[in-house]
């Protein structure tokens, strides 16, 4: 009798770390389960270089910006989004896979980055410094652009106000002289920074 009862407490134990196990193997696999789907998401933390400004961080730059991203041959998202006064925003919810990612301003040229490989969890890409001066938005800037320009020189409109300081004035029309001549979309290679 003394060898029954005390051969049972071995067993007992044995037992409970069996449930164990399968309460583990449960959690496990109930956590793994919760993860599909955020795990198979993606984020874009994205940055642009503004022309004109000063020093970032600065109110400057917080400046409207459109933005779409295509995987493959289908366009996911299109936002219009203000970035932060460094020139960065954040994209949530995109599928992996090769994404072509397109940022223009208000007053601006296209910049197109292709190629880029999304990746579940966070990404981070370099957009560019984007070309001021496009005011019609027809990926050109030429004597349009400068027509509508000199119409609102010495004003407050935004269309004109490339450097986004509040007023249209000569560091404007600077920065519209420099882009003058240059069609969009504009292609980025590689991921250096000015
Ligand atoms: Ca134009
Ligand atoms: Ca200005």
């Amino acid at each position: 009798m003394r060898r029954d009862t005390s051969g049972g407490r071995p067993w007992a134990a044995a037992r409970a770390a069996l449930w164990l196990c399968l309460l583990a193997a449960c959690a496990t696999g109930g956590l793994a389960r919760a993860q599909v789907g955020p795990a198979d998401s993606a984020s874009l933390h994205l940055t642009v270089s503004l022309p004109g400004r000063p020093p970032a961080p600065a109110p400057e730059w917080e400046t409207l910006l459109y933005v779409t991203v295509e995987l493959g041959e289908t366009e996911i998202m299109t936002q219009t989004l203000t970035c932060d006064q460094v020139g960065a925003w954040t994209l949530e919810g995109l599928s992996s896979g090769s994404a072509a990612i397109r940022v223009r301003g208000a007053n601006t040229l296209t910049n197109l980055r292709e190629g880029l490989a999304l990746s579940p969890g966070l990404n981070l890409a370099y957009m560019g410094r984007l070309r001021a001066g496009d005011l019609n938005q027809d990926e050109a800037v030429d004597v349009v652009d400068f027509s509508l320009f000199r119409a609102r020189f010495a004003t407050a409109d935004p269309l004109a106000d490339l450097d986004n300081s509040g007023w249209v004035d000569i560091a404007d029309f600077a920065l519209l002289r420099t882009s003058f001549g240059l069609r969009g979309p504009v292609r980025l290679t590689g991921d250096e920074r000015p």
